[in-house]
């Protein structure tokens, strides 16, 4: 319960870095940045010895990867985090596979010897976990199937974390991807949290000691109708108001791959509409939405470190406003030479 409440504690979030080699390689190789061990643990040392993260950033998400790395002088990366005062996460699912009789939808695995993988991980010095059950939205589907069958696998994860001492995270994520209305993902993100929540009683699974890190209700990535930002904001706390128990110390919102400024935006609008009468913290746990723009800038090149951990401080910085309600899109224009301000 301690470590929950200090997860989402100032108005700071988490950051989410546990891809897998994979899909780490997959950002590289769009970023035309070499896929390579090495590569990963620069780029790794980048993110967890940014100046000043702490301030906005109370809990990062590593991978298995990750956690074993060091930086170049030998200091492991655990360290280095938890001596700033971020403490240190990990991702122990292995990812959703396609789930037998459901044609396009998946099932998340890595029960499977997990007891002693998180006991190990907490030797390691992890401090809280992460499992992310992936909900397509699509004619026909999610199904029954597909919801219960997820929802009852975050459940007997969080229970296993909390039997190690962990913290849950517990990430149902309904993907943004189509042409669905944002009518369409309400639906399915209460259903699909009802089904987590029921699942979680059954496994005894204590709501105090949880981080829940779902998607904010939003329209399909290319429904013709793309609501404003408050009306996401209060659709989706009015949403999770309805099946989120105010026992859950707090909400870190996943960003799905919103570009970086919206999705502060809309952290911002929930916050400035709903911080006062919210039960639980409303944070954030991106991936995306923070480092995007530090990959792209830091580019695999070393000349280029400070930059990148200038512009991953600045949107993690500009998430911690979001989370007072105080963000200002202002806050994301370039700065103009002090000459040209007022000019042409
Ligand atoms: C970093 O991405 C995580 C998933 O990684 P893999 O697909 O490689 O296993 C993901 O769970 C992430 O933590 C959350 O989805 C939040 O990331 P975004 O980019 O959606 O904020």
């Amino acid at each position: 319960m301690e470590t929950a409440r200090a997860l989402v504690a100032g108005d700071k979030g988490l950051l989410a870095m546990d891809e897998s080699t994979s899909s780490c390689n997959k950002r590289f190789a769009r970023a035309g940045i070499s896929q390579t061990e090495e590569a990963r643990r620069s780029y790794r040392e980048l993110i967890v010895t940014t100046p000043g993260l702490s301030e906005c950033i109370n809990g990062a998400i590593l991978y298995d990867e990750t956690i074993r790395q060091q930086k170049k002088d030998g200091t492991p990366f655990v360290k280095i985090l938890s001596d700033a005062g971020i403490i240190p996460g990990i991702k122990v699912d292995i990812g959703a596979k396609a789930l037998a009789g459901h044609p396009g939808e998946r099932l998340t695995g890595g029960l499977d010897g997990l007891r002693a993988r998180l006991q190990n991980y907490s030797k390691m010095g992890a401090r809280f976990a992460k499992w992310r059950a992936v909900i397509a939205l699509s004619h026909g589907i999610p199904s029954r199937g597909c919801i219960e069958a997820n929802a009852q696998a975050l459940a007997c994860y969080a229970a296993l974390c909390q039997e190690v001492g962990l913290v849950p995270i517990v990430e149902p994520e309904v993907l943004m991807d189509g042409e669905h209305p944002m009518g369409r993902c309400r639906e399915v993100t209460e259903e699909v949290l009802q089904n987590v929540f029921a699942q979680l009683y059954t496994q005894g699974v204590m709501l105090e000691g949880i981080i829940l890190k779902p998607n904010m209700v939003l329209p399909g990535l290319t429904c013709a109708t793309q609501e404003t930002i408050d009306e996401v904001a209060d659709t989706t706390v009015s949403c999770l108001l309805r099946v989120v128990p105010a026992a859950v110390p707090g909400i870190t919102f996943l960003s799905g791959g919103q570009p970086g400024k919206l999705a502060s935006s809309r952290l911002n609008a929930i916050n400035v509409r709903f911080k006062a009468r919210s039960p639980w913290a409303l944070a954030f746990s991106f991936a995306r939405a923070i480092q995007r723009p530090a990959l792209e800038i830091w580019h695999g090149e070393d000349a280029n470190v400070s930059a990148a951990q200038q512009a991953l401080y600045h949107r993690a910085c500009c998430d911690q406003a979001a989370c007072r309600g105080e963000y200002d899109a202002a806050m994301d224009e370039p700065m103009l030479p002090p000459g040209l301000i007022g000019g042409t």
